[in-house]
């Protein structure tokens, strides 16, 4: 897919979820440096700089996808010629995407051993990372009873339902407004992450700020799964992150409401650290506490540098 349709992809959420959208990012770079017919460094570098920000530009929430384009194009400013940037492109990309894959596979192993056999467990919309360590935990042998959010406006608690029967897990479905009514029965919450700020906040899906208060009232463990590419490294320099609004037509269709009524939709928010028990990453579990200390030692001085200098 060229950079056009990759960035179109996940405007419209065909591509969709943090860790999906960095990797798409990452492989439309790697194949931008691919197929660079010039000769000139300075014009790959120009080009690959627009398919950049192109790319960043297509949603504004995830920080998955700024680190993942930013470890694509690391080496471009010291590149010396035309080969030497296309290869280091595709080699970082490739670099990236298995790292991703990687690290929510060991996520998955991670956090299946927070679970128990047994455990009501409940989730929000509809995180790889996150089914990553409720599917392991079935795959030990864990007998767990799983519930799966509805996650209005865009549904995508049907993908965690086909997601996890496909793995063999019968789960249930609830609508948004009855985590809090079912929480007093549950053992855990387990979401994902979209970006988890220095101070440990962790920006998901609108409404898992919700649940993980009803949590926290009931003292049932509240889970975060995340790469730590989810870490942000912008928000150690005070940048907010932004919270994509989408449109209003997402929420109820024309001629469902009196014309004129205003209609709001955010789609993720910001569960305050106090709220969240673990975060589980591929180096290990951590509590909200130690963000600032991994966007420091993960993502490296690089990132950091990169992060501040825009300013
Ligand atoms: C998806 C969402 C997911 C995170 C983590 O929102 O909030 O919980 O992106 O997903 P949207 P993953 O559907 O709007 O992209 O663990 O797969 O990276």
């Amino acid at each position: 897919m060229s950079v056009e349709d990759v960035a179109g992809a996940i405007k419209r959420m065909e591509i969709r979820g943090a860790a999906e959208i960095a990797r798409s990012a990452a492989g439309a770079l790697r194949d931008e440096a691919g197929d660079f017919q010039g000769h000139s460094l300075e014009e790959m570098r120009h080009s690959l700089g627009l398919a950049r920000d192109e790319l960043l530009e297509s949603r504004p929430t995830a920080i998955s996808l700024w680190n993942g384009v930013q470890a694509v194009m690391k080496d471009a400013a010291s590149a010396k010629s035309v080969d030497e940037l296309r290869r280091s492109v595709m080699k970082n990309a490739d670099d990236f995407i298995k790292r991703s894959k990687d690290a929510v596979d060991i996520i998955g192993h991670v956090g299946s051993r927070r679970l128990r056999d047994g455990d009501k467990v409940l989730t929000h919309c509809n995180s790889k990372a996150a089914l990553g360590a409720i599917i392991q935990a079935h795959k030990d042998g864990k007998h767990l009873e799983v519930y799966a959010t509805e996650s209005r406006p865009w549904r995508q608690g049907l993908q965690t339902i086909k997601d996890l029967t496909a793995a063999g897990i019968k789960p249930t479905l609830i609508v948004d407004s009855a985590a809090r009514w079912l929480m007093k029965d549950l053992d855990a919450v387990v979401v994902g992450a979209d970006t988890i700020c220095s101070n440990g906040a962790v920006i998901n899906k609108i409404g898992t700020s919700q649940i993980a208060l009803a949590a926290h009232e009931a003292r049932v463990p509240f889970m975060v799964c995340a790469e730590t590419f989810k870490f942000s490294p912008k928000t150690m320099y005070g940048e907010l992150v932004e919270i994509e609004e989408r449109d209003s037509g997402e929420v109820a269709k024309a001629g469902e409401v009196p014309p004129g009524t205003r209609i709001l939709n955010p789609v993720f928010d910001a569960t305050p650290p106090e709220y969240i028990d673990a975060i589980v990453t591929e180096i290990g579990v951590v509590p909200p506490s130690a963000a600032y200390e991994i966007i420091v030692r993960q993502l490296g001085q690089e990132f950091i540098f990169e992060a501040n200098s825009k300013w």
